[in-house]
């Protein structure tokens, strides 16, 4: 069978996670319209019984680090770099594309390319046309397809090309498997997502998210998680007048982690200030951020 893995790389807000979504067919990875929400690279598996197992990965998109989790974060680009099978480009149709020409080039992939053009339902077609001329050129890109997973268009064809390039061999991981991470893992992002929607401006950037309880009882699963910020003007915010904040993140957060966990939640968040957790090598180890 065919074994390998395909991790895909790309500018913040390029639409990696949403593709890791689309293929998996759960959301494994948060997604929001603001760049850097991706903190982790997140493995998917796509099993098909004696035919495949194909390990994804998303990765933070690709920035210049400026504090120390933005270099944990670079980090998990790097680790993806190593063991990839295949790499995944992914290029919003809007963006620039020199400049993701650029990065893909400081990459030095040593593995083939597939450069995929994302949000295909934002441009008119005459765009990718141009876009193909553009990155066909390039020596990284052996293939070059566009999807748009909004009107679900490219995806099973991406998955026909991936399996191209695919070495044969024994699966790595339990065919019953989605994920390697733990399931505290999935509630912690949850929650961060609703950070990501609910609060503006730089508070999502500031904020972090630690599972400290998970204990499943008879009637529902219990979870206790604090959110970490780095002032005091901070906690306020996300509190809210009243709580009022805190109150609809909670509740959404919890509406999510019960659809995912298919059981009934009691979430408790407490908001908690640790000064310049973002460039705290011990902080970041402890909140889960290993690079
Ligand atoms: N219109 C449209 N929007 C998309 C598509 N794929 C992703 N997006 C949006 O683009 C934004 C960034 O997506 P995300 O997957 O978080 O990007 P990432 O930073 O590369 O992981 C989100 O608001 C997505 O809903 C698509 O095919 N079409
Ligand atoms: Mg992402």
């Amino acid at each position: 069978m065919k074994v390998g893995f395909v991790n895909i790389f790309g500018k913040p807000n390029a639409g990696k996670s949403t593709l890791l979504n689309a293929v998996i067919g759960e959301k494994l990875a948060i997604v929001s319209p603001k760049v850097q929400t991706t903190r982790h690279r997140i493995k998917g598996f796509l099993n098909k019984e004696a035919e495949y197992q194909i390990i994804f990965s998303d990765t933070p998109g690709i920035i210049e680090p400026k504090y120390k989790l933005h270099e944990k974060m670079m980090q998990a680009v790097k680790s993806s770099l190593e063991d990839a099978d295949v790499a995944l480009l992914l290029v919003d149709i809007n963006e620039d594309w020199q400049e993701a020409d650029d990065i893909f080039t400081k990459l030095r992939l040593k593995v083939p390319a597939i450069v995929v053009i994302t949000k295909l339902d934002t441009a008119p077609l005459q765009k990718f046309e141009e876009a193909k001329i553009f990155f066909s050129a390039r020596p990284y890109c052996k293939q070059f397809l566009g999807i748009s997973v909004v009107k679900d268009e490219g995806v099973d064809a991406l998955l026909d090309v991936i399996l191209n390039y695919l070495p044969e061999g024994q699966p790595f991981y339990n065919e019953d498997d989605l994920t390697d991470l733990p399931t505290k893992f999935f509630v912690g992002e949850m929650v961060r997502e609703k950070i990501f929607l609910l609060f503006g401006d730089e508070i999502p950037y500031h904020t972090t998210v630690l599972v400290n309880e998970f204990k499943e009882k008879e009637t529902l699963i219990k979870i206790q998680a604090d959110i970490v910020v780095q002032r005091e003007s901070q906690k306020a915010i996300i509190l809210g007048e009243g709580g009022k904040m805190i109150k609809q993140l909670g509740m959404l957060a919890r509406q999510d982690i019960e659809k995912f966990l298919e059981r009934k939640v009691f979430l408790q968040l407490f908001v908690k200030v640790k000064n310049k957790w973002r460039d705290d090598e011990l902080k970041l180890r402890e909140y889960g951020y290993n690079g």
